[in-house]
């Protein structure tokens, strides 16, 4: 399919086009990469407004069984939501975190849902680039919502904060000790903590659980991206569908605060910024990496450096000299 028909198609809100455009961009060969490029290109012209949110949380906290009952709470009140994936262990794990496509029966059936799983890829940059890639498609298909989902493993946190607008991070509730195991880095990303789970047997441990959060998010530096009362830690239930009318409220209210003070566009841009460098840095890799004639350099520049015919320093000078990235 030419690369307009397939933009046109995308723009009419074909699913089966735009899994097939995701299919181009997770591919990883070269004349697929141009077509993929192409494909973006054309679709810049019409960029979308989706409200892209970030969710995270460990293997077990309810990630897709939220995401079953927000996402048709939002299809229910008009929405259109797409559900990406970021998933570093997928290749490990031969599956993927959006594979229990039980736990989300009811939105992988609902025509206003589009899910799409990580991609079975280990390298972490790889799926960050194809992650953010398919959000662009998603917006130019019509979803007014984006969830990524990622499980909190090594830096696909950090990565799944940088293409979004707003960082979820869902919670169990636990015995009081569980603070200790949250990484201060995560909580500095959090927008909103969802202690998950608030139900039964579970409920009283949950509101403990809030309240600890809660406190501990007072005690963090004060972001300027931030109202009053942000960042938040309330209670839902995924499975009884409770308190996630009050999270997406809460969401709403943050998104709108954030778009009256141009934080949210100023955060977007930001985001560029970074992608952009990202983006060259991997591929300066790459070059080293895969291009031939620099890995035999390479090597042969390592074996003079080993043997002390050249100084380290002016080993790596003319290497970057090669690359023609010499300061
Ligand atoms: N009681 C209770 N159980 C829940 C709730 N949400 C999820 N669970 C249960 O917790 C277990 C794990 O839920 P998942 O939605 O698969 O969790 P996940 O975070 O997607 O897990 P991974 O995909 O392994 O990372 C399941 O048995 C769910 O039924 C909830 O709100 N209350
Ligand atoms: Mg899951």
């Amino acid at each position: 399919m030419e690369t307009d028909e397939l933009a046109a198609r995308i723009r009419a809100g074909e699913r089966r086009a735009l899994a097939r455009a995701i299919t181009l961009i997770e591919s990883g060969r070269a004349d697929h990469r141009a077509q993929a490029q192409a494909l973006l290109d054309a679709l810049a012209a019409t960029p979308g407004s989706a409200l892209r949110i970030g969710l995270s949380g460990t293997p077990g906290v309810g990630k897709s069984t939220f995401v079953e009952s927000f996402g048709t709470m939002l299809t229910g009140q008009g929405h259109k939501v797409a559900v990406l994936a970021v998933d570093p262990s997928s290749a490990r794990s031969g599956g993927s975190i959006l594979g229990d496509k039980t736990r989300m029966e009811r939105l992988s059936r609902d025509p206003a849902a589009f899910i799409r799983p990580s991609p079975s890829q280990s390298a972490l940059g790889g799926v960050a680039r194809r992650t953010r890639e398919a959000v662009t498609l998603c917006e130019a298909a019509g979803f007014d919502i984006v969830l990524i989902e990622t499980v909190g493993v090594g830096q696909s946190e950090t990565m799944v904060a940088e293409m979004t607008d707003l960082f979820i991070l869902l919670m169990a509730p636990g015995g009081g000790d569980e603070l200790q195991g949250v990484k201060r880095g995560i909580m500095e990303m959090a927008d909103l903590i969802l202690v998950n789970k608030a139900d039964g047997d579970l409920k009283p441990a949950a509101e403990r659980t809030r309240a600890d959060y809660a406190g501990a998010l007072k005690l963090l530096r004060r972001r300027p991206q931030d109202p009053d009362g942000f960042p938040k830690a309330i209670c839902v239930s995924a499975l009884q569908e409770a308190g996630l009318a009050e999270a997406w409220r809460e969401m709403q209210a943050l998104a709108a605060w954030r778009r009256e003070t141009g934080h949210f566009d100023a955060r977007r841009a930001e985001q560029a910024r970074y992608w952009f460098a990202e983006e060259v840095r991997r591929g300066l890799l790459a070059r080293l990496d895969h291009d031939a004639a620099m890995r035999t350099r390479m090597a042969r520049m390592g074996d003079a450096v080993a043997a002390g015919e050249i100084p380290v320093a002016r080993a790596a000078a003319e290497m970057l000299a090669l690359l023609g990235t010499a300061p």
